[in-house]
């Protein structure tokens, strides 16, 4: 094991880039009376990266102090609106990612940077301050995760957003048009006609509700007029580049690994508004996209737009494609209300789950290929095996040796079975058993998800599953309960389930990624920020008339300025530069009555625009712990009065 207390190396490199000695520093500080808080003070203690052995005969989930977690958990918080990574396979939340949620703690929301991605009204407030995250998946190349992006949606305000591999943060938000109910996403693998774009450069977005095209109040109650449409976002620019207007609603999304398909699984074929309506069919379908089709229909021109935006819209609904040679879309019969549609890792098949019917059905994407070439007759001629597993069959994940996990909602458990088996029972084998393995968990599973489950490196180690009640699992602290992430070794014949822990309301979706495959960035880099106040020199306050600009700078234990003069009813612009280079030493700033409160990480600029409108004194402080004289750390706002 490597010395975790070692702060040596650390305080090395901080002399060296700095070029005064922080030990000293720290000496003197403690003299002052405030030993102990140099651990506290943690000039990144970063030392070697250390996994918990695995003992003979299983997986060990232990993760010891000072070892580090062989995967990122990637977990969507629902309508906290934000996004957490979780350590895998301790269960230990690293860290908590402000996403559609305005954060006092890193003031996401607050600071103009962050408030340019989320987007504001015309008096500069919020545009929407909330939001219900359900579904993380992160950017691909050859079929693994490439660590570069990670998106999540917001199914109230249908928005998309995208966060960095590299830092952990929301970098982009796109609002989709024309829409409701945004829920599935994925992104694609490669791209459908260009080989040598095995990387991902689209997400694909479905949307759960059906709205009245234009929805502006003079068609409400024509529910034939009523549709859903299918995203294209281009990854890299976020902007949205083509829709797809479908029959029925959508709900999750695949794509295959050449990237020649996406599909959805649609509970609501019906187009029903009461719950009884939508669940009236026997069989509602799973819709396949033909990308490259759908791309060649928008660069001929193939297409109209909707009032509000410029989108180009493809239509691939069943009556305008009926020939399959020339189909945008095909849609399979899928029993019942089917929920959730999962690509296996060897690119074969989609798996979507029956929710009301006790099956899951096996599409083989092969064959989805040949219906559009016209070589398969039927759509349901694409489904190879329909296993019957238990009630309320929801998601599907993959162990990387042709088995299948799938949630059962109303049984309470996780059913292991057999790919190929199911196949062989499908086609008439009455000696094939589909199902190996069921284990109970507490209660109610939703999503599931295993090791680099939907890659083609799937590893089949561990599986996550994050069920939607305690109950009596968790201390009781109310009537909110915690949710219940569960986790299984299902390394062996027999899954084993080896840890529980409670989780803040209300995650829905994870994925979990071999930690190698993710580089982050531990120290901002300066020159990424033009308003950035160079060093301590370059601080200063700008005045035009009753605009001003501060240009502060923070170096512990001190702002570069004491004391920051305006008048009463100057329009304040405060940019703060953490000219400390030191990894984990970041301050914050706070302005009282002022209700300001934001953090600037190593390097890192971020700015926050206010009225002085209160005349007087406020001692701006630093909140976040970063110096032994953390507490001295202050600078006074003094507001002239007017
Ligand atoms: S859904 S419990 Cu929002 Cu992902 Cu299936
Ligand atoms: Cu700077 Cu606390
Ligand atoms: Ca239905």
């Amino acid at each position: 094991m490597a010395d975790h207390q070692s702060t040596g190396a650390p305080v090395e490199l901080d002399e060296r880039e700095h070029g005064y000695s922080r030990r000293k520093f720290l000496g003197s500080a403690a003299l002052l009376g405030a030993t102990g808080v140099g651990a506290a003070i943690g000039l990144a203690g970063r030392t070697g990266l250390v996994e918990a052995a695995a003992p003979a005969g299983g997986l060990s989930h232990e993760v010891k102090p000072g070892e580090l977690d062989a995967y990122y958990g990637v977990w969507s918080g629902g309508h906290s609106a934000e996004v957490r990574v979780i350590g895998v396979p301790s269960g230990r939340e690293i860290k908590r990612i402000p996403v559609f949620n305005p954060d006092a703690l890193t003031g996401w929301g607050l600071t103009n940077e962050s408030k340019a991605i989320l987007g504001t009204k015309a008096d500069g407030t919020l545009k929407y301050t909330t939001g219900d995250t359900h579904h993380v998946h992160g950017s691909y190349k050859n079929g693994i995760y490439d660590g570069r992006y990670f998106w999540t949606n917001d199914k109230i305000h249908g928005r998309l957003a995208r966060i960095r591999g590299d830092v952990f943060e929301c970098d982009k938000i796109t609002e989709l048009p024309n829409i409701q109910g945004f829920h599935g996403i994925f992104p694609d693998k490669a791209d459908p006609v260009d080989p040598k774009i095995n990387y991902t450069t689209r997400v694909f977005c479905g949307s759960e509700f059906h709205v009245p095209h234009p929805n502006d109040g003079t068609n409400m109650d024509d529910r034939s007029k009523y549709y859903c449409l299918f995203t294209c976002v281009d990854a890299e620019t976020m902007k949205v580049k083509w829709q797809c207007r479908v029959d029925g609603n959508m709900d999750l999304v695949a794509t295959s690994f050449d990237g020649k398909l996406a599909a959805s699984n649609q509970y609501n074929t019906e187009g029903g508004a009461l719950y009884v309506e939508m669940m009236s069919a026997e069989r509602d379908s799973c819709v396949f996209f033909n990308i490259a089709r759908i791309e060649a229909a928008i660069a001929a021109g193939k297409t109209f737009r909707l009032d509000g935006s410029d989108v180009p819209i493809v239509d691939g609904r069943k009556e305008v494609n009926t020939d399959p040679k020339t189909a945008l879309t095909c849609y399979v019969p899928v029993p019942k209300n089917p929920h959730g549609v999962n690509a296996s890792p060897d690119g074969k098949y989609f798996i979507c789950a029956g929710k009301l019917s006790p099956t899951a059905t096996v599409v083989e994407l092969a064959r989805v290929l040949d219906w559009f070439e016209g070589k398969v007759k039927a759509e349901r001629d694409t489904v190879v095996a329909e296993p019957e597993l238990g009630l309320g069959p929801l998601h599907t994940a993959f162990d990387g040796r042709g088995n299948a996990y799938t949630t059962l909602f109303l049984d309470s458990q996780i059913v292991k079975w057999n790919i190929e088996a199911a196949i062989k029972a499908f086609a008439g084998d009455k000696s094939a058993k589909p199902v190996v393995d069921r284990v109970d968990v507490a209660y109610q599973p939703g999503h599931l998800n295993a090791s680099m489950s939907e890659t083609k490196a799937a590893d089949g180690k561990w599986l996550a599953v994050g069920c939607k009640f305690s109950k009596d699992r968790y201390l009781p602290v109310g009537p909110l309960h915690p949710e219940n992430e569960v986790l299984i070794d299902i390394s062996g014949e027999k899954m084993k389930l080896v840890h529980e822990s409670p989780v803040y309301s209300e995650p829905h979706d994870f994925i979990i990624v071999k930690r190698d495959l993710i580089k982050t960035k531990q120290v901002s880099n300066m020159a990424d920020y033009p308003n950035a106040t160079k060093d301590l020199a370059s601080s200063k306050i700008v005045r035009d008339g009753n605009k001003v600009t501060v240009h502060l700078a923070s170096a512990a234990p001190a702002y570069s300025m004491s004391e920051i003069k305006v008048k009463q009813g100057d329009v304040v612009t405060l940019i703060l530069t953490n000219l400390d280079k030191v990894e984990d030493l970041t301050h914050g700033f706070a302005i009282p009555k002022y209700d300001i409160n934001f953090i600037v990480n190593p390097q890192e600029t971020r700015s926050v625009t206010f009225v002085a409108d209160k005349p007087g004194v406020y001692w701006c402080y630093c909140t976040h712990f970063c110096h032994a004289l953390h507490l001295e750390m202050r600078s006074r706002l003094m507001v002239e009065k007017a």
